[in-house]
């Protein structure tokens, strides 16, 4: 509770001063310049939030955990420590061919649903998109073609279709309404980890050219739909080492919000040193490259599949990104048709216990942490 008030009086002094700023430069605050109040006042509070402590967000997690699917109100997170995750990651994947089911086999009706119940009790939701390939027609992960992102953009052979498949994108974002009709806002992570080549969109998939083309061809044609209620997230992998190459396709100050990374720790010899030397390498650069570009920083997708540490929460990963002025921390889903997936703890979990003691430090933020601060509250003029 007292952690409460005190991040609640630094949140209205800082509305108050941003709100000073950004009349004197009488200009938006968001890449989207049409973005609703709303959406602006969501990066004004979570820039301020970093300095009272570091969110935690899980994937997918009031879908489903690790044994279980569709249970209202259950989450993984909250069976072990009595509290919910303050940030909620879901996944578009296969929004773009007009189906119901997502690529993970949940239902895009259900997503909807629970991102407007993480959003009514104060909740960040952010979105990634495992896109098809749009011209082979295998998956985000059809990586036998490097013509791809140069097939989609205007005067390519499948730029019509890509069309389609952003519309309907858009209209998932523009389906996103609260119970008065307003727009839920959002944070969408498109073309992710594209300093690896896993997906179509990677590094060795597109020239520097063709994804930034993508990103603000895609950012364009949204804002032309009407969808104005998305942050933009812009999240490497963990493939670089200095900021020149975080920012080797950065799509520009004028096209983003939120500067990310994704990064695993994997099983094998001296995995928790190479883990935390990587994390503290890359965050070191992108708290740098947040500064120079007045950015949101967020450590956007990360984890130990499996969760063989039982102090991987306290030991590995509090230490490692704690000093770190870092939005939020997410880790990845825990698939309920596949055993051995998981990112979260569950009840019994051998991480259980430590996780507990994690969600309970006072610099880490579950959901009852934010649910008072009203974070997409209009700014008082
Ligand atoms: C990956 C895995 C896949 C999943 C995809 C999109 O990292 O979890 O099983 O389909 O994310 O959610």
């Amino acid at each position: 509770m007292k952690k409460k008030l005190t991040i609640l009086l630094i949140l209205s002094t800082f509305l108050f001063s941003s709100c000073q700023e950004r009349n004197k430069e009488g200009k938006g605050i968001t890449a989207d310049p049409q973005a609703t109040p709303e959406t602006q006042n969501l990066l004004v509070n979570l820039k301020k939030l970093t300095a009272k402590g570091i969110m935690f967000g899980h994937q997918d997690d009031l879908l489903y955990g690790h044994g279980w699917k569709y249970e209202k109100g259950r989450s993984d997170v909250k069976d072990v420590c009595g509290d919910y995750p303050a940030v909620y990651g879901w996944e578009l994947g296969h929004i773009e061919l007009g189906n119901e089911m997502s690529l993970d086999s949940v239902d895009f009706s259900k997503i909807r649903q629970l991102i407007k119940a993480a959003y009514e009790r104060g909740g960040v939701n952010t979105l990634s998109w495992h896109a098809n390939n749009p011209l082979t027609g295998g998956s985000a992960w059809d990586v036998s073609s490097n013509e791809v992102v140069k097939s989609i953009l205007p005067g390519g052979e499948k730029h019509e279709l890509f069309n389609t498949w952003l519309t309907q994108l858009g209209n998932f974002f523009l389906s996103l309404k609260d119970n008065n009709g307003k727009p839920i806002q959002v944070i969408f992570r498109p073309f992710h980890e594209h300093t690896g080549s896993w997906f179509w969109w990677g590094q060795k998939l597109c020239t520097t050219d063709q994804y930034v083309a993508l990103w603000k061809y895609t950012q364009s044609f949204l804002e032309k739909m009407g969808v104005h209620n998305l942050l933009y997230a812009y999240s490497a992998g963990s493939e670089f080492s200095t900021i020149a190459q975080y920012l080797e396709r950065y799509p520009g100050d004028d096209v983003v919000d939120v500067m990310g990374f994704d990064t695993y720790e994997r099983n094998g010899d001296d995995s928790r040193e190479i883990y935390m030397k990587t994390l503290s390498s890359c965050l070191n650069v992108l708290v740098k490259a947040g500064e120079a570009h007045n950015k949101l920083i967020a450590l956007t997708e990360t984890g130990f599949g499996g969760i063989p540490d039982s102090t991987w929460w306290t030991k590995t990963l509090w230490p490692t990104i704690e000093k770190y002025p870092i939005s939020y921390v997410l880790v990845w889903r825990n698939a309920w048709n596949m055993p051995g997936q998981y990112f979260a703890p569950f009840t019994g979990q051998q991480s259980a216990d430590d996780f507990a003691e994690f969600c309970h430090l006072p610099r880490t933020l579950f959901q009852e942490d934010i649910s008072g601060l009203k974070l997409y509250q209009k700014d008082q003029e």
